[in-house]
């Protein structure tokens, strides 16, 4: 290819991608597949290697890398990065709009979002472009961090505007930060690896960012909402919600949570409701924001030496309650780590009943100096596992007791030894401990594991003392038979646990790596090794040496990978799964008939059947691609309830119309 051409191919590429990062990171929508996409991403990629000349700070290639750095550059804020003043009742939030209506008359809108718990950022861009960004630092002075929001998918490298029309110098704030389910497996992890945990989410965002090696940061999944307006030259606007409006338009992430209120009254009952909502959202918010709209009632409104008058966050009741410690008790874990548990008073705290928190380890409990009988403090730290946060010594009379450590495993009796260098404790036993083998089989079923529903603890617990299963193996070997008899189980769940354990022998190979619980094999590791080996008969026989060439594989896994493997029993329980039709491979692109490849489809209007999703990847499987837009090039558009100017543009380009009983004809008559 020659020069000339490749520049207009990575141009269309580039084009290309930054539109499906937007549908996909930014607006929740994605287009494509993760397999179409990766193969424009490839293509781009080959093209750059070619012509290193053509590669610009703004291509999608260049989110990851970045040499780790000695220090961060200190920048300077255009406009001070402020903190708001807290309210923390409604009381206090009518008292802020007292002080507003004083200032700037009865005539007040206010706009009211979520105050995410994150990490705050200020992003500039240049033309268009991603130029820099910064911590908030001391509102001042902040931290260039330029490298590691730029590996963050949902912060676009290039705005979406018209050629030649993009501002020349926008500064737009925001806040990144880790959802719960990313913080928890996050632990999950670091726990796994004998790496000290974060406290919360907040803490995981903000380590995460402030990493000085960009590449760690590249494999957090963080994410980012825009709320507010830094700078800019070259656009006006007259109120903070065209503001947000405008930034969804060119590719920023906004938070859908967005209402714009006339009425005080509103605002504060709008504030309240989220007080339970917010456990439901997938993100910790830690309040609300509340902002008077009229920019130009902002400027009259001004600031104070520390924060804007025209703006205020509400902060929800603290998430931490007081309650007693009654016992202290320790699980094993299907590595066999001794996990001391306390047993508290049940509280109500962050939207559920608590009645236990982990105390993780030995030094913990001595760190924190906590005796069975002690009043403690509690937190939800993620609104996930529920933590002492410290000793309420005041409260003690003398009758608390100390908590040893047990040096035998509490579920089987066998030695339980500290390895130097680790803060657990584990059980020695590593083939026949009881409670390891329930953990275990309890892993293997988990939602990220082989996601076996209806198979939680209880059920594993009452197969196993029935001796109907040993290990994850047997649960394939399970029939009707066994399952009905046993108490509260019934024809029903029977059929549904059968069922339920049918499907999982479809799940891709990753799942199944991660669901043998490879100590150190995290998620992330088993999609990485899924990827490298491709089969379960391939990483078997793998060596050290494949073992390190993957990437982020170390010593360490590789080690842990060997000795698993070389296990008996481990040998035994894959030949029992495989012969159970258990998938052992990972997923092939092309297979089954592919009766719609080379066409295109676009979907619009809500479907009975199916949601976007499923349509989308129903075609996909069939060869067929979903595509947002209309053009001359789509062959059918498929037509749900409620369509939107998608069908009017198919019927004006003349394209053919599915409605949705054509569409499952077409697709249905294909499923195996
Ligand atoms: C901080 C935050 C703001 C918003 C959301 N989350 C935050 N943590 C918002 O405006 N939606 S505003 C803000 C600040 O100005 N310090």
């Amino acid at each position: 290819m020659k020069k000339s051409e490749a520049e207009k191919r990575i141009k269309e590429l580039r084009d290309l991608i930054n539109y499906h990062n937007r549908q996909y990171y930014v607006y929740d929508n994605p287009v494509i597949s993760d397999a179409e996409y990766d193969k424009l991403m490839r293509e781009l990629e080959e093209l750059e290697k070619k012509f290193p000349e053509l590669i610009t700070p703004d291509s999608p290639t260049q989110r990851v890398g970045g040499e780790p750095l000695p220090y961060f550059a200190q920048v300077v804020h255009r406009t001070p990065m402020m903190s708001l003043a807290n309210a923390f009742s409604a009381d206090e939030l009518r008292d802020f709009h007292r002080r507003v209506v004083g200032t700037v008359g009865e005539d007040v809108q206010y706009v009211v979002e979520l105050k995410i718990d994150g990490l705050a950022i200020s992003i500039t861009y240049e033309n268009g472009l991603f130029k820099t960004a910064s911590t908030r630092g001391d509102g001042l002075v902040g931290e260039d961090v330029t490298q590691n929001v730029r590996t963050i998918k949902s912060v676009p490298l290039k705005l979406d505007f018209p050629e030649g029309q993009a501002p020349a110098v926008l500064e737009v704030r925001g806040e990144v930060y880790l959802p719960k389910e990313d913080f928890r497996k996050l632990n999950e992890e670091r726990e796994e690896e004998g790496l000290p945990l974060f406290a919360n989410p907040r803490n995981a965002a903000a380590g995460s960012l402030r990493q000085l090696d960009p590449k760690i940061t590249a494999k957090r999944p963080l994410a980012v909402f825009m709320y507010q307006l830094g700078y800019a030259e070259g656009v006006e606007f007259e109120t903070h919600y065209e503001v947000l409006e405008f930034f969804k338009k060119i590719g920023l992430r906004v938070n859908p949570h967005v209402v714009l209120f006339d009425k005080f009254d509103d605002v504060v009952d709008y504030c309240l409701s989220w007080n339970e909502k917010r456990h439901d959202l997938p993100y910790e918010i830690d309040g609300m924001v509340i902002k008077v709209n009229s920019l130009r009632q902002q400027e009259i409104l001004g600031a104070t030496a520390k924060s804007p008058r025209w703006a205020i966050a509400y902060k929800f009741p603290a998430e931490q309650k007081t309650t007693v410690v009654k016992d202290i008790i320790v699980r094993v874990g299907r590595t066999g780590v001794l996990t001391p548990t306390a047993i508290l008073e049940p509280v109500r705290v962050a939207g559920s009943t608590v009645s236990k928190a982990t105390l993780h380890n030995e030094d913990y409990i001595k760190e924190k100096d906590i005796k069975i009988g002690d009043t403690v403090i509690i937190h939800k730290a993620g609104d996930v596992i529920p933590e002492v946060v410290e000793v309420v010594k005041e409260k003690r009379t003398g009758k608390e007791r100390d908590f040893e450590m047990p040096r035998r495993c509490p579920e089987c009796g066998s030695e339980a030894i500290r390895l130097p260098g680790e803060a657990a404790y584990r059980c020695t036993n590593t083939t026949g401990c009881p409670a390891q083998i329930k953990r275990s089989i309890e892993h293997f079923a988990s939602r990220d594991a082989m996601d076996i529903r209806g198979l939680g603890p209880a059920i594993v617990s009452l197969l196993i003392s029935q001796g109907l299963i040993k290990d994850a193996a047997d649960l394939y070997y399970l029939k009707r038979e066994d399952l009905v008899p046993l108490e509260r189980m019934g024809e029903k769940s029977a059929a549904n646990l059968l069922s339920a354990i049918e499907e999982s022998k479809k799940r891709p190979l990753d799942r199944l790596i991660y669901a043998l619980g490879i100590p150190y094999v995290g998620s992330r590791t088993a999609s990485l090794l899924s990827e490298a080996f491709g089969s379960i008969s391939e990483l078997e026989k793998a060596t050290y040496e494949d073992l390190i060439k993957v990437p982020e594989i170390g010593d360490k896994i590789a080690e842990s990978i060997l000795a698993f493997f070389r296990q008996e029993q481990v040998r035994d329980l894959l030949a029992r799964l495989k012969a159970a039709g258990v998938n052992m491979e990972a997923k092939k692109r092309e297979e089954g008939p592919r009766p719609l490849e080379g066409l295109t489809f676009v979907l619009t209007g809500t479907l009975e059947k199916y949601t976007r999703q499923q349509a989308k990847e129903l075609i996909e499987e069939l060869g067929g691609r979903v595509t947002g837009s209309v053009s001359k090039k789509t062959d059918y558009v498929v037509v749900g309830k409620d369509p939107g100017s998608k069908y009017e543009n198919a019927l004006k380009l003349g394209i053919k119309i599915l409605n949705e009983a054509e569409f499952e004809e077409m697709v249905e008559k294909w499923k195996a």
